[in-house]
């Protein structure tokens, strides 16, 4: 079994697979891909994913090769594949549960405020990037806040870290970023003081990824 995945320091849907992939102790590689060289436009990775986009993970399994991409299909097939720890709760409900929580983030915050939206935005509104980020990730942090409370345990879902928890993490990053203010979002800050807790999200941080910027240059 050999597991590549394309990722960029910075990127928090890469940044959710990398946790994935500690959380289940999987060795792995990391093929960073410059997105600030446009090299995500490239022939090589337009071929591996259309959208031009990290991340992807390259699987070698036992004469079969896979070219997995978004994020949510790839932690879904890597708690299928290797199901111990389980990303993903016992229960029918509870699964329901956690993947509506991180679909919280990955279809109602993440796609209003990357990069390459942002960027479309700031073209055709001056200096509108920041603050359409800012708005739509503070208003879908409170829909969160709200969502996790209601049946937090330690983490998002119980007290055993999972899928929720990987979107989680990247997004508050996200929210420092963009310079939203965290403090309405108590549940979800001791969530993410619990996960930061644990080795396999400290090792996911984009300080700790082999494409982060030297000091004093990271843009
Ligand atoms: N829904 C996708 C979102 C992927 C995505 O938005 N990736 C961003 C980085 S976080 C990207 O590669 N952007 C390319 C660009 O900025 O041109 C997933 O969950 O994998």
């Amino acid at each position: 079994m050999k597991l590549v995945l394309r990722s960029y320091w910075r990127s928090s849907s890469a940044w959710r697979v990398r946790i994935g992939l500690r959380l289940k102790s999987l060795a792995h590689e990391i093929a960073p891909v410059d997105l600030l060289a446009g090299e995500q436009f490239g022939e090589a990775h337009l071929a591996r994913n259309p959208m031009g986009q990290v991340p992807v993970l390259e699987v070698e399994d036992g004469g079969t090769s896979l070219v997995l991409t978004q994020s949510m299909a790839i932690l879904e097939w890597l708690d299928e594949r290797f199901p111990d720890p389980p990303l993903l709760p016992p229960d029918l409900a509870g699964r329901a549960r956690v993947r509506a929580l991180a679909e919280i983030v990955n279809s109602g915050i993440q796609p209003l405020q990357n990069s390459a939206v942002l960027k479309r935005i700031a073209e055709l509104v001056p200096h509108g990037g920041k603050a359409w980020a800012a708005h739509w990730i503070a208003s879908g942090l409170g829909a969160l806040e709200t969502a996790v409370r209601s049946g937090a345990g330690r983490f998002c879902h119980a007290d055993s870290p999972g899928l929720a928890d990987c979107y989680l993490v990247p997004q508050l990053q996200n929210a420092r970023r963009y310079g939203v203010d965290l403090a309405p979002y108590p549940t979800l800050r001791r969530v993410e003081e619990a996960c930061a807790a644990l080795a396999p999200f400290q090792a996911a941080r984009p300080e700790r990824q082999p494409d982060f910027p030297p000091e004093g240059r990271a843009p």
